[in-house]
């Protein structure tokens, strides 16, 4: 009876909401439009701005850059005046296009507007642009032309956050400037205004690339809205996910949920494993600064950046590789040099990246795979860094039937190719046609068969009663096997026919197998049967939570008990009140939860600094630390009712935002509702 009442009072309290889809990923709409920026997997990026000028140097301090308006706490004023020097006299639109061209770039993104919102191109919006500088052209106009002259795509890079426009908000912690008047929905309407003059202004534009989405104006409903606005300007346009609020971190992949985006955007980083079915790009800098940096000498080799190309092509990505002009309009040297010595390679062996998938491999210790699908079988690119010096390229954990093999430098010499039990082995000449990355190539009959062990899943890897595991393969004409006491599973073992029912606490183990014989490694999972949390027994209840303010510098969460309270109250729900300052503080929400039904529920917390979820005394979530939004998910089984809950959370600098989610029995992913929230008189 009681579980009843429970699921009455929350049906009445809340009502779910499911957000309207809006990414159709992978459909015939979505496939046609990214499709030439899935076949380029090479592009250049360009941060050039009134902040060469300083070139990086302040007062002393020479480790500044793009951002230089605020890591050097420069006052508008003083930073202004860059506008009357800002004349790029050397600017060449065409030698910049060709050398990205020659390097093997399919596609070019430069900062029309960075942070600092000073525009590179002619807007009628503003004055804080290009025409107010002495170099008075639209230096974006020439850039699109000469891309269209060389058959590249050009791209806008355009900043959300806006260090100088009265209408954003926040102002920068260090300066003075009021933010009386500031009026966000006209500073929508400002960027929406400079956005069609980007998109219709210059020609076919291939990608509208955003970036500082992370403050805590910026919101999800905005930057969907904005996803919607540019795409209605031109619909072949491709967008980046940081036009909304799904970017987790540097990290750069969407989060989970209904997040605006085309593409993620990891920073300065690789994904570890390839991501399938996800469009991602990896950006990243020659050396350490985006925008020039004089005294930046720490260039990454050329052998590097090679590499990494490989490697980001081997995952199924795109790499969007970084330059920096000076304020005269040229290429550091350091740079021109490595896009010329990219461009030799890519001269040789373009084709193992253009139009590329993902490695069918997990791993290969002499170098990466790239792979295309060719007439009756694929060919792999076999990227090898490390070139064997016995003359044998082994390809471990390959059952496809082998066709061709040749060297990409010289497909007139056939290699020869032989099978060694589950390896490929092919013969090599001695020496490595290219000591960075020599591509063999090796066509397989068919879809590649490799040593890819089966994917074991369940909902959750905890239970009550029940659950059902499924244990599935691509790979064809194979059978999987299975165990569930952890043991690697042999020919005596169960056949997999389907999912997998446990009532018992289990250690599930499967094997490929094939005509009798193993074709891949066991892969495991434990799945536990548990006892759900009592629910507590309340009265004297009232709507939403008890929270106590802190004010502090951490880098982590502190013990807030030892702690003063600088204030206290009761809020509705999650709520981060910004006192004074909006940086050093830290909350702690303490009351409880009515969940509807018995079952597993999952709680999430999205924060920006760190944060910590606890069902009682334990910790469901772990989110601590310094870092950008982030999100994590812990599971617990609980009883319908009440349950104490704690939620802590603190800021050091920067963004500051917490959300905290849930989902559980017939509950979809969401924000937890202030009706199911409550707190002891
Ligand atoms: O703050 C910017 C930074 O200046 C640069 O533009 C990079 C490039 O992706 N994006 C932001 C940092 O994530």
């Amino acid at each position: 009876m009681k579980r009843l009442l429970y699921l009455f009072i929350f049906l009445f309290a809340v009502i779910a909401h499911i957000p309207a889809a809006e990414n159709k990923k992978g459909d015939q709409e979505d496939n046609e439009r990214m499709a030439w920026w899935r076949e380029a997997r090479f592009g250049m990026f360009i941060h050039w701005g009134l902040y060469t000028i300083p070139a990086g140097e302040w007062e002393g301090n020479t480790n500044h850059a793009e951002w230089i308006r605020t890591t050097a706490q420069i006052p508008i004023e003083q930073y202004d005046k860059f506008v009357d020097e800002f004349n790029p006299f050397k600017f060449n639109a065409d030698e910049w296009v060709r050398m990205a061209r020659d390097a093997g770039m399919k596609y070019i993104v430069i900062t029309s507007k960075h942070h600092d919102g000073f525009n590179l191109f002619d807007s009628q919006y503003t004055d804080y642009d290009i025409m107010s500088t002495p170099f008075k052209r639209d230096m974006m106009e020439e850039l699109a032309n000469a891309c269209r002259k060389y058959g590249l795509k050009i791209c806008w890079y355009y900043s959300i956050m806006d260090w100088h426009h009265p209408d954003y908000l926040p102002r920068r912690g260090w300066e003075n400037r009021s933010p009386k008047g500031a009026d966000l929905e006209r500073y929508i309407a400002y960027m929406k205004n400079q956005l069609k003059e980007l998109v219709q202004n210059y020609g076919d534009i291939g990608v509208l690339w955003f970036d500082g989405e992370w403050e805590e104006t910026w919101a999800h409903e905005y930057g969907k809205d904005l996803y919607n606005y540019v795409r209605s300007l031109q619909p072949s346009i491709i967008i980046n996910n940081r036009v909304d609020i799904g970017r987790a971190g540097m990290q750069g992949l969407t989060r989970e949920g209904e997040y605006a985006g085309d593409f993620g955007t990891p920073e300065q980083e690789i994904p570890p494993t390839g991501l399938p079915g996800i469009d991602w790009e990896t950006c990243m800098t020659m050396n350490n600064h985006w925008g020039y940096n004089k005294n930046d000498d720490n260039w990454k080799s050329t052998e590097d950046l090679i590499q990494k190309l490989a490697d980001i092509a081997s995952k199924g990505g795109n790499f969007l590789l970084n330059v920096g002009p000076t304020a005269e309009g040229l290429f550091p040297q350091p740079s021109i040099d490595r896009l010329a010595a990219i461009g030799e390679w890519m001269e040789t062996n373009s084709d193992a990246i253009y139009g590329t998938q993902a490695s069918p491999f997990k791993h290969l210790s002499w170098g990466r795979c790239t792979q295309k699908s060719i007439k009756g079988g694929t060919r792999l690119y076999l990227h090898v860094f490390s070139w064997p010096a016995n003359g044998r390229l082994v390809v471990p954990g390959v059952y496809s039937q082998p066709g061709r093999a040749f060297l990409l430098s010289d497909p007139t010499k056939e290699l020869n190719v032989h099978r060694e039990e589950d390896a490929l082995i092919i013969n090599t000449p001695d020496v490595a046609p290219n000591p960075i990355n020599s591509v063999v190539v090796l066509d397989l009959v068919g879809k590649p068969d490799v040593n890819d062990p089966p994917m074991i899943s369940a909902e959750y890897d905890i239970f009550i009663d029940e659950t059902n595991v499924s244990i599935t393969s691509v790979r064809e004409n194979i059978i999987i096997r299975y165990t569930l006491d952890g043991s690697v599973p042999t020919l005596k073992s169960p056949i997999v026919d389907g999912p997998i029912r446990l009532t018992n606490t289990a250690r599930v183990s499967a094997r490929v197998f094939r005509d009798g014989k193993p074709v891949s490694g066991s892969i495991h999972a434990e799945y536990t049967k548990v006892v759900p949390s009592p629910d507590v027994d309340l009265n004297g209840i009232a709507q939403g939570l008890k929270y106590s303010y802190y004010e502090g510098s951490w880098d982590q969460l502190p013990d807030f008990k030892a702690l003063e309270v600088v204030a206290a109250g009761v809020t509705s729900t999650f709520d981060i009140f910004l006192r004074e300052q909006s940086d050093y503080f830290g909350f702690q929400y303490e009351g409880f939860i009515l969940l509807p039904e018995d079952g597993i529920y999952s709680f999430y917390t999205d924060s920006d600094d760190g944060s910590r979820f606890y069902i009682g005394s334990t910790m469901v979530v772990e989110n601590d630390g310094l870092h950008g939004m982030n999100e994590e998910r812990g599971s617990i089984a609980l009883r319908a009712g009440y349950h104490p809950i704690r939620v802590t959370f603190f800021e050091k600098g920067g963004g500051n935002q917490l959300k905290v989610s849930y989902q559980g029995p017939n509950i979809n992913k969401q924000a937890i509702s202030p009706q199911i929230l409550f707190h002891k008189n």
